[in-house]
């Protein structure tokens, strides 16, 4: 059996880690860092793709690479992404499989810049046509008005993705894009009115101020320096190698593509202008609302608010109990988080509006909704993160990365291991850490971190962050994955080395310590009534729009579920969403915290080797088998290569399978039968039956032409 693959020949190191010899820590992060050297980012461990992030554009990604891939074999080129996109793509077009492309690594490691590179190219690859195009533009341009008002720098990434993202694309049965869906987890709203040092507001406020024409401007009653604006920082307002007024073009062209009206624009931008505003409204003791602040008053006239109904609902709470209502006065602090809670709410539903806007333009019609189509599902979320300050939002980061690394726990390693024993298959057990044991921890229903926040913020009575963190002292001590100063677990009574006020979990990707500082507050993310039926009475439809629970006529006095309620309850839609898709897997590394090009840190790449579970993945992979396919649909793709098997195979499809690879040659220890599927041990085995399949079709087409050249 004569094989040619370029995961063997003209490669720098090795191309599939499961061939590389001998297999170690050390060998695995030489290959890594040799190939990096020269310029091969891309790596495989059998179908997971493992990614590391050149600082640099690279011409990789031109369209004669795009034409290089396009219905090729995985492992006939050299690896790259768009080997995993155009296998992703082409199984979910001819052998009707729904996908899922799954996207990991921690902050920075190149997650996003992946998607997109997938997009494209199944953009690229996938059917043409005027109204197939058309599709196309706008799933691709969805890209940048989502980064611009979702993504910020960062002192981990300029541009950091604050939300998650799972974007649906939908084929019809021939491959061609019908449109699309997109669902967000959980925007970081907070940044909204305090960004940590060195780091930065969400890109659209410094697009929206240096992008402008004086124009526009003026009619949003903005201020051209940022300088003026008491919710952007300062100190990062320029980021080296951001063209701010650049992609404001970009953004304004994409919404257009995307098809948002004029109208639409200037309504969006004028709820931009009015949280900058609201971050410069003051207020003091004496005289609250005065009505001479301008800026409360430039506010109200971009969302045609009258300026009484703001200033009351500044001053004042109202709680409305079954039969009365009751109000009291606001002080100055309060004043000042009622402002800051609406510029949260405010923003974060615009960007929520957003998505359900561009949701509405890529919508699959409802006649084609109705035909049977095809799904694959592309994930990028926030990456695991660990700042100097972990608050609530980073927990949830991070909560979600554990059950993206459960996910590839269960389909990768475990799936793996138990499928082989199902179809009794010789097998000996590879050890791997598992975390579900942290997921749990965090999300159980009983006595989860999550469970404990909500019941301590439906508690009647004082609630502070403190008694949540005392009430987790005495719930979560014995939890080998918690630590606290408290905390009863002899392991770490003596720990003084943590604050008073924090917590810390031993998360798959390291330790992070958690301040509890407005865990309560943010989990709780109310909004004080008098406000949302203040913003419900503007006159400007957008913003009534966004705050629909301000309709007097609809007071709803139930609480609303908490932020962490919410988040937990989409990320389990989710997680059973890609147990139902095939997984293809992009491992993206950081190859150094610099974001520098040309520089290779062995020890923090190692750390994320080890976190992600790589050498676990190679040692499964290489003890298993790389190919595995039922015994019917395998013989009825191959069946033309053996005489004895075309074209009707009578008797059982797996002694068909038999016969054909006797017939073959190909030698035993390559395969080995399970009960209900062939496993091939080799990448290169299975290159091998599709090349000769190909070679086969080819002949037969030119057979088909040479007869009926001779017919006519
Ligand atoms: V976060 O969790 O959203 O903070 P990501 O998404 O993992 O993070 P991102 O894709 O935004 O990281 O990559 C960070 C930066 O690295 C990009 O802005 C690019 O400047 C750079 N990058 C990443 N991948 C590539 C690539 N394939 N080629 C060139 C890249 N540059
Ligand atoms: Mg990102």
């Amino acid at each position: 059996m004569e094989v040619k693959t370029s995961l063997l020949d003209n490669m720098i190191g090795v191309g599939d880690m499961v061939l590389l010899e001998p297999l170690t820590e050390d060998s695995f992060l030489e290959n890594l860092k040799n190939r990096f050297d020269h310029n091969e980012i891309y790596t495989y461990i059998g179908s997971v793709v493992i990614s590391l992030n050149p600082y640099r554009s690279l011409p990789i990604y031109t369209p004669e690479k795009v034409e290089e891939y396009r219905n090729r074999n995985f492992y006939e080129l050299s690896p790259h992404i768009f080997a995993l996109a155009d296998e992703a793509y082409r199984s979910l077009r001819d052998q009707d499989k729904d996908q899922c492309i799954l996207i990991t690594g921690e902050s920075g490691a190149g997650k996003t810049e992946a998607s997109k590179l997938v997009m494209s190219y199944v953009a690229a690859v996938c059917g043409k046509g005027q109204e197939v195009n058309k599709v196309k533009e706008q799933l691709l341009q969805s890209n940048p008005v989502l980064e611009a008002f979702g993504n910020a720098k960062t002192v981990r990434n300029d541009n950091s993705s604050r939300f998650g993202k799972y974007m649906d694309i939908e084929f019809d049965f021939k491959g061609d894009p019908l449109g699309g869906v997109i669902s967000n987890y959980l925007l970081e709203k907070s940044r909204v009115v305090k960004q940590p040092r060195g780091e930065r507001n969400f890109h659209i406020f410094y697009q929206l101020l240096s992008g402008s024409s004086d124009d526009t401007l003026k009619k949003l009653k903005l201020d051209r320096d940022v300088g003026k604006y008491n919710y952007l920082s300062l100190d990062s307002a320029v980021v080296s190698g951001l063209d701010d007024a650049a992609n404001f073009r970009t953004v304004r062209n994409a919404m257009q593509i995307v098809g948002f009206m004029e109208d639409e624009m200037q309504s969006v931008l004028e709820l931009v202008a009015a949280v900058l505003k609201l971050g410069n409204i003051e207020f003091k003791p004496e005289s609250r609302c005065n009505g001479i602040d301008e800026n409360l008053k430039e506010m109200c006239e971009l969302l045609g608010i009258e300026q009484s109904v703001l200033e009351r609902a500044f001053s004042y709470r109202t709680v409305e109990a079954k039969m009365e209502k009751v109000s009291t006065t606001l002080n100055v602090a309060q004043a000042y988080y009622a402002r800051d809670a609406l510029a949260k709410n405010l923003y974060s539903r615009l960007f929520s509006w957003l998505i359900t806007r561009i949701n509405g333009s890529i919508k699959v019609s409802n006649a084609q909704a109705k035909t049977r189509h095809k799904v694959m599902g592309v994930l990028d979320i926030y990456g695991f993160e660990i700042f100097e300050d972990n608050s609530f939002e980073q927990f949830i980061i991070n909560y979600c990365n554990e059950k993206l690394q459960q996910i590839f726990i269960e389909l990768t390693l475990r799936e793996e291991q138990e499928e082989y024993i199902r179809e009794g298959i010789e097998w000996t057990n590879i050890e791997y850490f598992n975390n579900a044991i942290i997921c749990d921890l965090i999300e159980n229903n009983k006595n989860g971190i999550l469970a404990m926040l909500d019941e301590e913020c439906l508690r009647p009575g004082t609630v502070t962050d403190e008694t949540f963190l005392d009430k987790l002292n005495t719930v979560c001590a014995e939890h080998q994955h918690f630590e606290s100063r408290l905390s009863k677990n002899s392991k770490f009574l003596t720990d003084h080395s943590l604050p008073h006020n924090c917590f810390r979990i031993q998360h798959y990707a390291g330790k992070v310590l958690y301040g509890v500082e407005s865990f309560v507050d943010k989990n709780n993310d109310l909004l004080y009534r008098d406000l949302s039926q203040a913003m419900y009475k503007a006159n400007h439809s957008l913003i009534k729009q966004l705050f629909p629970e301000g309709n007097p006529a609809k007071v709803n006095l139930k609480r609303p579920p908490t932020a962490g309620f919410q988040f937990k309850a989409s990320v389990g839609t989710l997680m059973g969403n890609l147990q139902t898709k095939n997984p293809n897997y992009i491992r993206c590394i950081k190859p150094n915290d610099k974001k520098a090009s040309h520089v290779f840190t062995e020890s923090l790449v190692r750390h994320q080797l080890r976190y992600l579970g790589l050498m676990e993945n190679v040692r499964v992979r290489r003890a298993g088998y790389a190919f595995r396919q039922p015994y019917e649909p395998c013989l009825e793709r191959y069946k033309m290569l053996c005489k004895k098997t075309w074209p009707h195979w009578r008797g059982p499809a797996r002694e068909g399978v038999e016969v054909l690879l006797t017939d073959l040659q190909v030698p035993a220890e390559e395969f080995s039968y399970g009960r209900s599927k062939i496993f091939i041990r080799n990448p290169r085995t299975l290159f091998f039956l599709e090349e000769k399949r190909k070679q086969c079709l080819e002949d037969l087409a030119t057979l088909i032409q040479k007869i009926y050249r001779g017919w006519k």
